[in-house]
């Protein structure tokens, strides 16, 4: 019989023997090479080391996300391995999901988020859910791509406390104006705070388009959020 020596075409490693700063640094070309079942066990392992959710969040999987990014930016990697890299990360964030959202204690309001028409980015979106369920909040996540009508029906069906707007384009971030706006027409805008986020957005812009808050990270949205619901029930002045 003819045998044949089957050679890897790469070197194989073992998550589980790497210590902690080679296993996040192997996480980022995990994440780069959009493996998701490595990701998946990454993120399993770094947990079973006593590492906090928060922490592997931030350090192996958006930190992954930031190198991706970069290259994206600068024409290394193009939409299909972005897309990959995203269901990578997607693949630790739902072992993450209930860890971060347990940390919470009781159900402080009612959010109601999604990212604007014409942009379909929702992890970072997704990410903001996830720490407000933390935060004590009831979400309803209406997804990508939404219409004025779209939110609207969902401030209609949910009554939430908050609206959360999310973009990712500098082409769709007008968009959050153009809601607002039409808020503002239908006598609806006070009855809502209103928070903003997305990579390209800052307080300037967040002031600019009428929103209550600009909210750079999901950490900050999860600090912003209660205060500003605790405030408002109180009588005050809504702010962040
Ligand atoms: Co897109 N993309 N993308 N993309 N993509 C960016 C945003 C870009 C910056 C890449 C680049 O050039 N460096 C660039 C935008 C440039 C610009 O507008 N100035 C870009 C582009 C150009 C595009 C396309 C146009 C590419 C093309 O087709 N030629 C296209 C547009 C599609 C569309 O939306 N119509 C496109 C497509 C895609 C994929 C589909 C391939 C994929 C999305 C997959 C998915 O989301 N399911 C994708 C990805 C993954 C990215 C990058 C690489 C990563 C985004 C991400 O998930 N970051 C991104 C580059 C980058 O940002 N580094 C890029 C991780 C996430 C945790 O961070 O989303 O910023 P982020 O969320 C943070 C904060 O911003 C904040 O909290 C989050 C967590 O802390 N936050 C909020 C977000 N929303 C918030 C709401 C809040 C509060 C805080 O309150 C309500």
């Amino acid at each position: 019989m003819d045998t044949k020596e089957i050679v890897p075409d790469e070197e194989e490693f073992i998550l589980a023997d790497l210590n902690n700063d080679d296993l996040v640094e192997q996480m980022h070309e995990d994440l780069y090479d959009g493996l998701r079942e490595e990701i998946v066990e990454g993120t399993s392992i770094l947990l079973e080391r006593n590492w906090s959710a928060d922490r592997v969040l931030n350090e192996a999987l958006v930190e992954g996300m930031r190198i991706v990014g970069v290259d994206f930016r600068d024409g290394i990697l193009f939409v299909p391995e972005v897309l990959l890299a995203a269901n990578a990360m997607k693949g630790g964030m739902a072992i993450l999901r209930p860890l971060l959202a347990e940390t919470g204690v009781k159900p402080i309001g009612k959010m109601v988020i999604g990212t604007v028409k014409g942009d379909i980015h929702d992890i970072g979106k997704n990410l903001v859910g996830m720490m407000l369920e933390g935060s004590g909040f009831e979400v309803f996540d209406i997804g990508i791509n939404n219409s004025v009508e779209d939110y609207f029906e969902a401030l209609e069906k949910h009554r939430p406390d908050i609206l959360g707007m999310s973009a990712l384009l500098t082409t769709t971030m007008p968009y959050m104006k153009v809601v607002i706006d039409e808020m503002v027409k239908q006598g609806i805008r006070d009855d809502y705070i209103v928070l903003v986020g997305g990579a390209p957005l800052n307080e300037e812009f967040g002031r600019a388009v009428g929103a209550d808050a600009y909210c750079r990270d999901a950490a900050q949205a999860a600090d912003v959020a209660p205060e500003m619901v605790r405030s408002r029930r109180r009588g005050g002045v809504v702010s962040a």
